[in-house]
């Protein structure tokens, strides 16, 4: 009882006496007003610890379980419950697996389809007594069931009369941090790594635990502690006693721990003169090496690999097959039951569409993998844009379960400072029909093994999380973690319903400041779309950094870098033609898909420029040409902008001035570079197109020149790469 009361004093006093700096994520718990308070506290008057076996007080995820739903009642009753070993009181909340509590065991709850993850909660009348049960098969079940709880509470929904039961529908639900040992992120934009490297294992930041108990609220249960360019000396012996120190930390919320590993680590740190895949020293290098990992962590989920794919060694260096290298990782790890998350992000620079590349490599592979790797398929076929069709591998893997990739750290799409809510980009690629076993074949279904059968299903979700106080470097990005979580945890839920919940829970329960909120963040996806990439563009973003518009380059040494690849604009139009005319990149799609892509018809215009190189003067279903509705479309985006700051301004009352502050002004940053990107586009394009700018659509500030000769010393997420820049002209924006 005692570490009870003193989570509970701990929890009172840092909910008086912290800032609203985001610190707290959507886990605040603040205190609730009537009559939601009164009436909560009818239902949550007592907890109930009636693990016989006092296992809440092992360290576990039952432990963790109590502790927070007594951190959230206190924060949001204003008081802690009573905690008690049997029912005392009517409002009694009762947790634990029928192992772990005899009263549980004694409903007879309908627990078996809740699988390992899953939960039931449910009121019912224990003992005389009205109750509210927190039940599920395994410990960490129990976890994610409190947080669901905590979650009603929070967003103030009805608890009177619960039957709730949930299951995660797939399985690996991990964040893909792109951390280097030396601190750095690779596109994070939210401060250095939370890793401490330096100071592991001996000092263990109380911020594994915060970040943890957040990754375990939305059912997050990996993760992947290092970047995919990987620094092999994570394999070493020191390391290692690192990761297994936070894994010590992590373990109790139900989280794995996985890592990258570089192909290349039996020369690296092995001193071998190869890393062929088929080469019987470097087979036992890795079984020994894997071994080593077990013994330090027993539950190692297993490693994720970017091989042969953008510089990094892989199996192909020596004539090997993706699927060979994969096949001798999962060998060592079979074992242990660890598995390979095999990245499908492989390009190679000579080839006529970059698109095409790991459709033509990986489908000769279906069925070649052992049966504990996954393929881990970025969203679309090229690079987290702003928007792209879905990969063409989701839907064509029949043997080879495919997990999807995406990234939660906008790269892509304004990094930190614009706004811009991921839910509806993920909602739209998961309902993409891939028509793989006809109508209905969305990649939701291909990707929670419901297609085809896959005994092992995931997703990755690029983190964005970094040391700043706020985790993702400004509020709202803290929303794109959250909805990562949760349509990981159920690909069917809607990216508005979760916007929802993360506002109330985040900010405010006020309809008048919840309405304008989700939707200002349900539009602001399509409008960062507008002004960077409308129509189907994409890559247009200056080399390297990607900060800023870089329609017009064009001198990089590897042609499918630079954004003049992409677009593919001259005099006669612009687009990318993906059809039998050119690349043919959309016969990799199943043929009713392919057909729809093909046509210009049919084609969903903001699909076109993908799929087509269009005349300038070509009608769009608005009736407007292709040119008038690219410059309105620019200019939409910069308007969508303008609109969420006028909203925003509108909410000052809602929000502490703290948080206030910082999304305004994150959104003049964003209003400023949006502007930026519309004015740099326009001014390009305008030099092909030759064409006088539409009705209403404003000329660009400046000259092209000005746009093209922007240059910035430093930028953040390229660590140790950005370009020399001389003079730097950081004049515009
Ligand atoms: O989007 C690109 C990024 C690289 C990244 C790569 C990948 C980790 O620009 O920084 O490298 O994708 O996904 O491997």
């Amino acid at each position: 009882m005692l570490w009870l009361a003193a989570v509970a004093v701990l929890g009172m006093r840092a909910a008086t006496a912290r800032a609203e700096d985001g610190h707290r994520l959507w886990l605040r718990y603040p205190l609730l007003e009537e009559p939601w308070r009164s009436e909560y506290r009818a239902v949550a008057a007592q907890i109930v610890d009636c693990s016989a076996a006092r296992q809440s007080a092992v360290a576990g995820p039952l432990r963790a379980a109590q502790s927070e739903l007594m951190r959230g009642l206190t924060g949001l009753l204003g008081a802690a419950p009573p905690v008690a070993g049997r029912i005392t009181e009517a409002g009694a909340l009762l947790l634990g697996t029928p192992r772990s509590c005899a009263l549980v065991a004694r409903e007879r709850l309908p627990l078996r389809a809740l699988g390992s993850e899953g939960f039931l909660i449910r009121s019912l009348t224990v003992r005389g007594r009205a109750a509210t049960v927190i039940a599920a098969n395994t410990d960490v079940g129990v976890l994610y069931g409190v947080f669901d709880f905590l979650r009603l509470l929070q967003t103030h929904r009805p608890v009177e009369h619960l039957d709730i039961s949930s299951r995660p529908r797939l399985q690996l639900r991990v964040l893909d941090h792109w951390d280097n040992l030396d601190g750095t992120v690779e596109r994070g934009y939210a401060g250095a790594s939370i890793w401490d490297w330096w100071k592991l294992p001996d000092y263990l930041d109380p911020r594994y635990v915060e970040y943890a108990r957040a990754c375990a609220s939305i059912g997050i249960n990996g993760t992947v502690l290092n970047n995919v360019n990987a620094n092999p000396l994570i394999l070493t012996r020191p390391y290692l006693v690192k990761v297994a120190a936070l894994a010590g930390v992590l373990r109790p919320y139900g989280l794995k721990v996985y890592l990258s590993a570089r192909f290349s680590a039996p020369i690296d740190i092995g001193g071998l003169k190869t890393a062929d895949p088929l080469d019987p020293a470097v087979r036992a290098w890795w079984r020994s090496k894997v071994d080593e990992i077990y013994r330090l962590i027993p539950d190692f989920g297993g490693v994720l690999v970017k091989a042969s794919s953008e510089g990094q060694p892989g199996p192909q260096d020596y004539g090997r097959t993706h699927a060979d290298g994969a096949n001798m990782l999962a060998d060592a790890l079979a074992p242990h039951g660890g598995v390979v998350m095999w990245r499908a992000f492989v390009y190679g620079h000579s080839r006529e569409d970059r698109a095409r590349q790991a459709y033509d490599e990986f489908v000769p592979l279906d069925g070649k993998f052992r049966p504990n790797v996954l393929l881990q398929v970025k969203n679309g076929p090229i690079d987290f844009q702003p928007r792209e069709p879905f990969h063409p591998l989701f839907g064509a893997m029949r043997h080879t379960p495919v997990m999807m990739e995406v990234q939660i750290t906008k790269e892509y799409l304004g990094f930190a400072t614009h706004l811009a809510y991921l839910g509806p980009l993920y909602e739209e690629v998961l309902r993409s029909d891939t028509y793989a076993k006809g109508k209905g074949s969305t990649v939701a279904r291909v990707i929670d093994g419901s297609l085809f059968g896959y005994r092992i299903t995931g997703m990755a979700g690029v983190a964005n999380i970094g040391a700043d106080r706020n985790w993702t470097g400004s509020e709202f990005d803290q929303a794109n973690w959250y909805v990562f979580g949760r349509l990981a945890w159920d690909p069917t839920l809607g990216a508005k319903a979760i916007a929802e919940e993360w506002v109330r829970m985040t900010f405010s329960n006020d309809p008048a400041f919840v309405a304008p909120v989700v939707a200002m963040m349900m539009g602001s996806r399509e409008a960062v779309v507008d002004y960077m990439t409308p129509l189907g563009l994409a890559h247009q973003m200056a080399t390297g950094t990607h900060y800023g518009p870089g329609p017009w380059v064009a001198d990089n040494r590897e042609p499918d870098w630079n954004p003049v690849y992409y677009n593919r604009a001259d005099s006669t139009g612009i687009g990318f033609d993906r059809t039998a005319s050119g690349s043919d990149a959309v016969a990799q799609y199943a043929p009713h898909v392919a057909a729809e892509f093909s046509n210009l018809r049919t084609v969903p215009e903001q699909y076109l420029l993908w799929f087509h190189h269009v005349p300038w003067d070509y009608r769009l279903s608005s009736g407007r040409t292709l040119w008038d509705e690219l410059a309105l479309h620019y200019t939409h985006g910069v308007d969508a902008v303008r609109a969420m700051r006028k909203t925003w301004n509108g909410l000052a009352a809602y929000v502490d001035p703290e948080r206030y502050a910082e999304v305004a002004a994150f959104l003049a940053i964003q209003e400023r570079e949006a502007k930026w990107w519309r004015d740099a586009s326009i001014a390009y394009f305008q030099t092909l197109s030759k064409r006088p700018l539409p009705p209403g659509v404003a000329a660009p500030a400046h000259p092209l020149a000005e746009y093209e000769a922007v240059c910035f010393p430093s930028s953040p997420g390229y660590p140790g790469k950005t370009p020399a820049c001389s003079p730097p002209n950081p004049v515009i924006p």
